[in-house]
C-alpha cells in the first residue's frame, strides 16, 4: 500500500490539539504500523499522528536505528505524557513537516514519559539528550506546536518567508489580470 504523506508547514492540520486515544482498535494498530513505515522511509527518528493527518495522541519513535550496525527498534506511544522534567539543553532540531530548515531549540535536559503500548500496558521511561529532545518534539506535535514555534520571532519569520517563496515556485499564484486567455 502507498505510504501516507507527511503534512508540511503551513498545513493548518499541524496546529490542531489532538485527542486521547480511547480503545486500541485494529484501526489504531494499522495507523501505528503505517507511521513506523513512514518514519523509516522519510527517514526520521520519530513521527506523531497529526503529521499524517490523524488528530490523536499517538507517536512512534526509534532514536537509535540510524547508528551504524543498529537494529530497528520502533516504540509506539499511546497517550504519552511528560510526568517529570528537569534542567535545560540546546539541540539542533529538524522536522519532517518543516522542510529545509534546522534550528537550535531549548528543551528540558531530562524527561520522564508515561505512555501505554498497543496492548494497553503502561510504561515509564526516563530519557536524556537526543531521546529526551525527541520525546519533547513529538509530544509538542500532539498539542499543535512545531519546533519553529520555539525559536526567535526573527528566525521564524525568515523561515516562513522562505517557505512561502518555495511554495509559490512549486505552485504559482493564479493570474490577477482578469483576462480570459
Ligand atoms: O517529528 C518529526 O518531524 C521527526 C523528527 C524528530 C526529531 C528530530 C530532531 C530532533 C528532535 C526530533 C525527525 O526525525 S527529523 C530527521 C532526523 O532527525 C534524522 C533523520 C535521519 C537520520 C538521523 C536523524
Ligand atoms: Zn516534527
Amino acid at each position: 500500500m502507498a505510504l501516507r504523506p507527511v503534512l508540511q508547514f503551513p498545513d493548518p492540520r499541524l496546529k490542531r490539539k489532538s485527542v486521547p486515544v480511547g480503545e486500541i482498535t485494529d484501526e489504531i494498530r494499522t495507523l501505528a504500523q503505517d507511521m513506523i513505515e513512514v518514519m523509516y522511509d522519510e527517514p526520521g527518528i520519530g513521527l506523531a499522528a497529526p503529521q499524517v493527518g490523524a488528530a490523536i495522541r499517538l507517536v512512534v519513535m526509534d532514536t537509535g536505528w540510524t547508528e551504524e550496525g543498529a537494529e530497528k527498534k520502533p516504540v509506539v506511544l499511546v497517550n504519552p505524557e511528560i510526568v517529570e522534567s528537569e534542567g535545560a539543553l540546546t539541540w539542533t532540531e529538524g522536522c519532517l513537516s518543516v522542510p529545509d530548515f534546522q534550528a537550535e531549540v531549548e528543551r528540558s535536559a531530562r524527561v520522564r514519559v508515561r505512555y501505554r503500548d498497543l496492548d494497553g500496558k503502561e510504561h515509564e521511561e526516563e530519557a536524556f539528550e537526543l531521546r529526551a529532545v525527541c520525546f519533547q518534539h513529538e509530544l509538542d506535535h500532539l498539542d499543535g506546536v512545531l519546533f519553529i514555534d520555539r525559536i526567535s520571532r526573527l528566525k521564524r519569520s525568515l523561515y516562513v518567508q522562505r517557505r512561502k517563496k518555495a511554495l509559490e515556485r512549486e505552485e504559482p499564484a493564479p493570474e490577477k489580470s482578469g483576462r480570459a486567455l
